[in-house]
């Protein structure tokens, strides 16, 4: 009932406006050189949707960006988003499972509104969202400590976070309200949250697996857990930030913390993801193959493995 078969809409996003470390924009050329769009159209049988673009919606950039309201590049960062959230839309639109290679995590403001706008309107549901990341990335720009709008998106999307402005994410409103529901989000492989997240994640009770309880329960029953929390038939946008990964796996990427999820634990959370039937979008971020660069092509294996296993791949 979700999706259009096997019909792939893919948007590659070289963007990195929303930190401050050069290089996440050259992912998406990156993963596809690796071969991954190749793997999806010939190993998993997809038709695949893509413009053989990588954008970086140049002409949206405005010539100067101060600060605002502690936002870094608040107008490039709001510009480049609203107009994924309508490339993101028109894929998903059309039914198809929608694919965006980033870019940094601050392009989740323009992929999960777009495809919340589209579930809303095509089958009448309210989407859910798996985030997986070391980070909450739910800052106010009042709580956070960088200004780097890649730790607030969940917060704008949300709508914990808003501003009037329509060229500073005020287009978010609108067209039916907030993108998501605080219920209907949970994250996975938690380990480096700010004082202000922490409170936010209490006051709101929302549903967090973090590092601890993954060496406590296991991965398996975390995701039980997890995707117990969404509960069945409900359409899944999958963000996946690549810092979720341990640095040793994954070591290429703007913030990296000790102590993340093995390379098969991420693989596992794609795959069971993939299992519930519901997947209807998935966003990798945050490679940065400039950084570590020793490192680049393990970081970029192992976002190639995600997507594969979030897409179908079957080891058997
Ligand atoms: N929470 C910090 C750090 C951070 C968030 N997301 C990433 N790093 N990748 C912040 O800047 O908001
Ligand atoms: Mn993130
Ligand atoms: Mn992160």
């Amino acid at each position: 009932f979700l999706s259009a078969g096997n019909e792939l809409g893919v948007v590659a996003v070289g963007f990195s406006g929303g930190q401050c470390k050069p290089g996440v924009d050259a992912a998406p050329t990156a993963l596809i050189s690796a071969g991954l769009l190749t793997q999806l159209k010939e190993d998993l049988g997809y038709t695949l949707y893509h413009d053989d673009t990588v954008h970086n919606y140049s002409s949206l950039m405005p010539s100067t960006d101060p600060s605002y309201r502690n936002m870094k590049n608040p107008l490039a960062v709001s510009a480049v988003t609203q107009r994924l959230s309508e490339q993101v839309y028109e894929h998903a639109a059309l039914g198809r499972l929608v694919l965006t290679l980033g870019g940094d995590h601050s392009i989740a403001i323009g992929t999960v509104s777009g495809t919340a706008r589209a579930i809303r309107e095509r089958l009448g549901r309210e989407m859910a969202v798996v985030w997986v990341d070391a980070h909450a990335d739910i800052n106010t720009p009042e709580t956070s400590e960088s200004g780097n709008i890649h730790g607030m998106p969940v917060a704008f999307l949300t709508g914990l976070a808003r501003e009037e402005r329509r060229d500073v994410f005020g287009w978010l409103r609108g067209e039916g309200a907030e993108a998501l529901s605080l219920k209907k989000l949970v994250y996975i492989g938690l380990r480096d949250i700010d004082r202000g997240e922490k409170r936010i994640l209490r006051e709101h009770g929302v549903k967090a697996f973090s590092m601890h309880d993954i060496d406590k329960h296991g991965i398996g029953r975390v995701m039980e857990m997890a995707l117990g929390h969404i509960g069945n038939d409900t359409p899944i946008h999958l963000s996946f930030d690549v810092d979720a990964l341990d640095p040793q796996w994954a070591p290429s990427t703007g913030t990296p913390v000790r102590g993340g999820l093995t390379l098969r634990e991420g693989d596992f959370i794609a795959e069971c993801v993939h299992e519930t039937g519901s997947l209807v979008a998935m966003d990798l971020v945050e490679v940065n193959p400039s950084l570590e660069a020793v490192g680049a092509a393990d970081t970029i294996r192992a976002g190639c493995s995600l997507v594969r296993c979030a897409l179908g791949d079957t080891l058997l």
